[in-house]
């Protein structure tokens, strides 16, 4: 089944867009919020970004999962039944290993998969019914604390959150540490999180997975630019702008831009109004950031949670923390509002 109910209808949808359009590229430094990235053509860029050869994470994650599923399901599934919410699911390549162990020991638990992109929940749903048919599956269209909200009102008993794929990357530092204090205030007692961190390397192959040679990546952040221009009525030439992503090693932060090759300006119909691009003049668009194990234990005490097991990669590229909630844990992290989690 697909729950449609928290998908914000069409009207309200685009103008948030317009709203967050306007607002990013009215600053003296223009930004975009990432998440705009996955419309229809945009979830289809990033699933071939994720066959590049390049773009290891989606294949080291992969390797994790397989190689440590029997621990990792061990570790959380327990004895009674469990609601197994997904984060920003997408294809849920990575998940359906752990759902075929699950099935597989006939494990008794509730797979929620939660993503902003329609298509994505709707194929997901599909694949599962055919592919897994004795999964019982509730897909969520949403962004994920209305989603989490919506559970909390809605589904009682024990919880096991996803949160893979490096996701949390896309969030600043402060941003990472209210997103997981407020899932950590959604979770009781014997709850668990598993989350998906993409680790410090060779800066060079992390540059290189996100300026692949087959210029997706580049389609991929130009797309939001196309985005504009059908959704809002932009004039925005996307020849006129080209992909820059750079990494600094210091802050394990990957950025991504769009930089004007030109003297120009644009105009967005449903904005009323044009906006001034200097020659060279940048959109950032995107952080993905990248960890420490150190980092990453300390984010997850900050918020409550117990470090109970890190699964890696054999090239230690990408790992896997599952993080719980102890039994002794008093302290409730306050909830944050919406807004402060969601722009980038
Ligand atoms: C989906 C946020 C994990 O940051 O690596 C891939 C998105 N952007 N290539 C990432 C992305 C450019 C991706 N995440």
């Amino acid at each position: 089944m697909i729950d449609l109910s928290l998908k914000k209808n069409g009207d309200n949808a685009t103008a948030a867009f317009a709203t967050d359009v306007n607002y990013g590229l009215s600053q003296d430094q223009k930004s975009l919020p990432s998440r705009y990235f996955y419309d229809g053509k945009g979830s289809r860029l990033f699933q071939k970004i994720m066959d590049l050869p390049e773009y290891y994470l989606t294949r080291s994650e992969y390797e994790v999962l397989t190689e440590n599923k029997e621990t990792i399901i061990e570790e959380f599934a327990g004895e009674g039944f469990f609601h197994l919410i997904d984060l920003g699911a997408g294809d849920a390549l990575k998940t359906k290993i752990l759902l075929q162990q699950l099935a597989d020991r006939h494990s008794a638990f509730n797979y929620i998969p939660v993503d902003i992109s329609v298509d994505a929940m709707q194929q997901l749903s599909n694949s599962l019914h055919t592919g897994m048919p004795e999964i019982s599956v509730q897909a969520i269209v949403g962004e994920y604390f209305q989603a989490l909200e919506w559970l909390q009102a809605n589904k009682t008993g024990r919880k096991v959150v996803l949160f893979l794929g490096s996701n949390i990357g896309n969030f600043k530092a402060d941003e990472s540490r209210d997103f997981l204090c407020s899932v950590r205030a959604y979770l009781q007692p014997g709850d668990k999180l598993l989350m998906g961190i993409d680790l410090h390397k060779d800066p060079d192959i992390i540059l290189r997975a996100y300026d692949d040679a087959a210029g997706v990546t580049a389609a991929f952040n130009l797309n939001l630019l196309r985005r504009i221009n059908r959704e809002l009525g932009g004039n925005f030439d996307l020849e006129q702008f080209r992909h820059y992503p750079l990494y600094n090693p210091q802050d394990g932060v990957m950025r991504s831009y769009l930089v004007s090759k030109k003297e120009q300006e644009v105009y967005i119909r449903d904005l009323r109004k044009s906006f001034h691009f200097a020659a060279w003049e940048a959109i950032h668009t995107e952080n993905s950031h990248k960890y420490t194990l150190p980092q990453v234990k300390e984010l997850g005490m900050a918020c409550g949670f117990t470090l109970q097991s890190v699964f890696q990669d054999n090239n230690h590229r990408f790992a896997d923390v599952l993080f719980s909630v102890e039994e002794d844990d008093n302290r409730k992290p306050e909830g944050i509002s919406d807004d402060r989690l969601i722009k980038d």
